[in-house]
């Protein structure tokens, strides 16, 4: 199903965002479409509901809430129609099962509260103000903490009642080898995520705490590091070219920490010249980095 939204213009958006992330959370106030002022913390994977609610509210709080602030929320996770919120991938966020968080963030803030997908709401911010400002038809992919995906169809966000349509993390790839905490086997996400990085260096006997750190062994030369990440690369061109060849895709815009690192682009550009041209869409940096989310889930017209 693909929505029929009316999306605010760049200039229109106003008021406090969220994007609460696998590895963090940011928070932003928003005047005439500009970031004005930026609040970072660690996301807290194991913690409970309660204090997942109680982090989104400290950034909240230190942007000073107003009475009439609008308030929206993008989410790692499923969010429903109803507005429930749960994690696809179980290990990221692990008692994130099925949360009104809607209706708990409207109580506890006395407004309407907007929850949406993060990539969902990272597409929409490239859609309006982006590099995807223009085309009909574009996809969004972060590559971060998981792989995640917003899609436009003519125009229209790609949404599903259950809150699971853009999940393409979870698709296949022919260069995984393992099982995701999704529960499926040999996904995008557990060979392409900051997860994954980390995950299969630990494996190579490397002493390594998160994806960033297996990125910079990359840049600084290690060899055992740029081959992770190169296989990280490889099937995000995969991904890429699955999904033009099912939606004909005008442009797909690539966001996430390591979306944007240095260098990460190219060899998915690098992947895609061993695919067909006519499979190989056109692929950019997301322009907002990782204020996308932040202004898109803003966007939206209820
Ligand atoms: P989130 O998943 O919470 O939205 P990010 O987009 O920052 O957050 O993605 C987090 C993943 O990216 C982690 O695996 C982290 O180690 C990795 N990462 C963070 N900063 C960088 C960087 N500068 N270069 C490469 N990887 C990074
Ligand atoms: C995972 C999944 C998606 C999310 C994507 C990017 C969970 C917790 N997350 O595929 O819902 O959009 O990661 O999220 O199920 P991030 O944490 O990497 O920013």
């Amino acid at each position: 199903m693909s929505s029929n939204v009316q999306f605010l213009k760049r200039h229109q958006i106003n008021g406090l965002s969220v994007d609460f992330g696998g590895t963090k959370i940011s928070a932003s106030r928003i005047i005439n479409g500009e970031i004005v002022k930026y609040v970072e913390s660690k996301t807290a994977g194991n913690a409970t509901i309660d204090g997942q609610i109680y982090d989104i509210m400290q950034l909240l709080n230190q942007l000073s809430i107003q009475a009439n602030d609008k308030i929206s929320v993008a989410l790692a996770g499923r969010v429903t129609k109803q507005g429930i919120w749960q994690a696809v991938n179980s290990k990221t966020l692990t008692e994130v099962t099925n949360v009104p968080l809607k209706e708990m963030l409207q109580k506890k803030l006395s407004r309407p509260v907007n929850i949406q997908n993060d990539a969902t709401a990272a597409m929409v911010g490239e859609y309006i103000s982006g590099a995807a400002k223009g085309y009909q038809r574009a996809a969004f992919i972060t590559v971060s903490t998981g792989v995640g995906g917003g899609i436009i169809i003519d125009g229209n966000p790609l949404t599903s009642d259950n809150g699971l349509a853009g999940h393409i993390g979870f698709t296949s790839s022919k260069f995984a080898t393992d099982k995701c905490g999704s529960g499926r086997q040999h996904t995008v996400e557990s060979i392409a995520s900051g997860n994954a990085l980390a995950k299969i260096a630990r494996r190579a006997g490397q002493s390594v705490n998160s994806g960033k750190d297996v990125f910079d062994a990359h840049l600084a030369g290690e060899v055992w590091a740029t081959k992770i990440v190169i296989q990280s690369a490889n099937a995000i061109a995969e991904l890429c070219v699955n999904l033009n060849a099912i939606l004909g895709l005008d442009i797909i815009a690539i966001g996430g920490s390591i979306g944007l690192a240095e260098g990460y682009l190219s060899l998915v550009m690098q992947a895609l010249k061993h695919e067909p041209e006519i499979f190989r869409p056109k692929i950019v940096k997301a322009k907002l980095g990782k204020n996308a989310a932040l202004i898109g889930v803003l966007a939206n017209i209820e």
